[in-house]
């Protein structure tokens, strides 16, 4: 169906050889004899399944008894082809992924009815999800796909509430899980741990009229607390699931935090006079994470007289953004935001035509 393979709820006749440990058994009134029944598929069919099936799939049918001069007997099997711990515990999809913030869905499948995986976090009175930009909301790039780099997950733990830490998580289940363990580690070092058991696939719940996801505060003892580690260090968290079979199966999201309680730093304005009388201020400027926002007002900060998003990146890795000063006077304010909503504020005054200034 649009280029999509769906499972319809119908079987396939498989071939395969059956053997019987015995051809016929004679059970006295009250008694038990056992019979080992052996099915073996076919060639094709392995290929069949292997080639339709990439996590394996269930094989089932019934073994019959024949009674000669009585009650004839069957009984359901039910088996599975493949490695059953390898059909993935998580959806795949995350936030960004898929219809979220009322975007259309930009990857072609069916809009998703509710949530996938989400990091919650929190801008001062209204959910978030970690690593949007907390200036612009969800944006779209040239590809209609919502924008996101998992090296923008930064939490800045101040105190301020705004993006102070981890408010909630929500997994998309695609199959029951043993356990879920949710591990902190800081430079390979474990910093905090936490295994919940009997995690449910998610299903829809016709109470709610959604599909509600696995929920982590109606079965974890706390998020981790970011506070007491120093700007700039890089959290992983690491969510795994198991299945009770074997080893559990190897299902693992691996989620990148960086600690960000510092503003982005200015290193350098430029002053751009063009021959055709304007003039343009070439902010150049840095962070631990990426800058998120940056925009010049006048001092007072209530004309803006530029903002922006984007920024071009430098060899060295630094960003430059370029304001057009022209007739706005020479007094301005800079401020340069982070995804952490960490805000640092230059007032630059643009005196010198044609000689660069370095901050006030
Ligand atoms: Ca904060
Ligand atoms: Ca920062």
């Amino acid at each position: 169906m649009g280029g999509f393979e769906f499972m319809a709820e119908q079987g396939r006749a498989l071939t395969g050889d059956v053997t019987f440990s015995k051809d016929t058994v004679t059970v006295p009134a009250g008694g038990v004899r056992n019979v080992t029944v052996t099915v073996t598929l076919s060639a094709e069919d392995k290929a069949w399944i292997r080639e339709h099936f990439e996590n394996g799939i269930y094989v089932e049918g019934f073994v019959y008894l024949n009674d000669e001069n009585g009650v004839d007997l069957s009984l359901p099997f039910l088996g599975f082809y493949g490695d059953w711990t390898q059909a993935p515990v998580f959806d795949t999809a995350f936030w960004y992924d898929n219809s979220f913030f009322s975007y259309a869905p930009a990857n072609g499948l069916p809009e998703g009815n509710e949530y996938y995986n989400i990091l919650w976090t929190d801008l001062g009175g209204s959910d978030w999800v970690l690593g949007m930009n907390p200036y612009t909301g969800a944006v779209l790039g040239a590809d209609g796909k919502i924008v996101y780099d998992p090296a923008h997950n930064s939490v800045s733990p101040n105190g301020d509430g705004i993006l102070d830490g981890i408010e909630e998580i929500y997994l998309s289940l695609m199959r029951n899980a043993k356990t879920l363990t949710f591990t902190y580690t800081v430079d390979g070092e474990v910093v905090y741990e936490e295994s919940i058991g009997n995690a449910s696939k998610t299903s829809y719940r016709s109470a709610y009229g959604q599909i509600v996801p696995w929920i982590y505060s109606w079965y974890g003892r706390g998020f981790y607390d970011f506070a007491d580690l120093p700007s700039g260090t890089e959290v992983i968290l690491t969510i795994k699931g198991a299945v009770d079979y074997a080893d559990g199966g190897d299902h693992e999201l691996v989620i990148p935090i960086t600690v960000d309680t510092k503003g982005p730093e200015l290193i350098k304005v430029t002053e751009l006079p063009q021959e055709n009388g304007s003039h343009y201020l070439v902010i150049e400027a840095s962070d631990e994470v990426d800058l998120a926002f940056a925009q010049l007002t006048n001092t007072a900060g209530t004309r803006v007289f530029g903002q922006t998003a984007t920024f071009e990146t430098t060899g060295d890795g630094t960003k430059t953004v370029t304001f057009d000063i022209t007739d706005m006077g020479t007094e301005f304010v800079i401020a340069l935001c982070d995804y952490a909503a960490n805000e640092s504020y230059y007032a630059l005054t643009y005196l010198h035509l044609r000689r660069g200034r370095q901050p006030a």
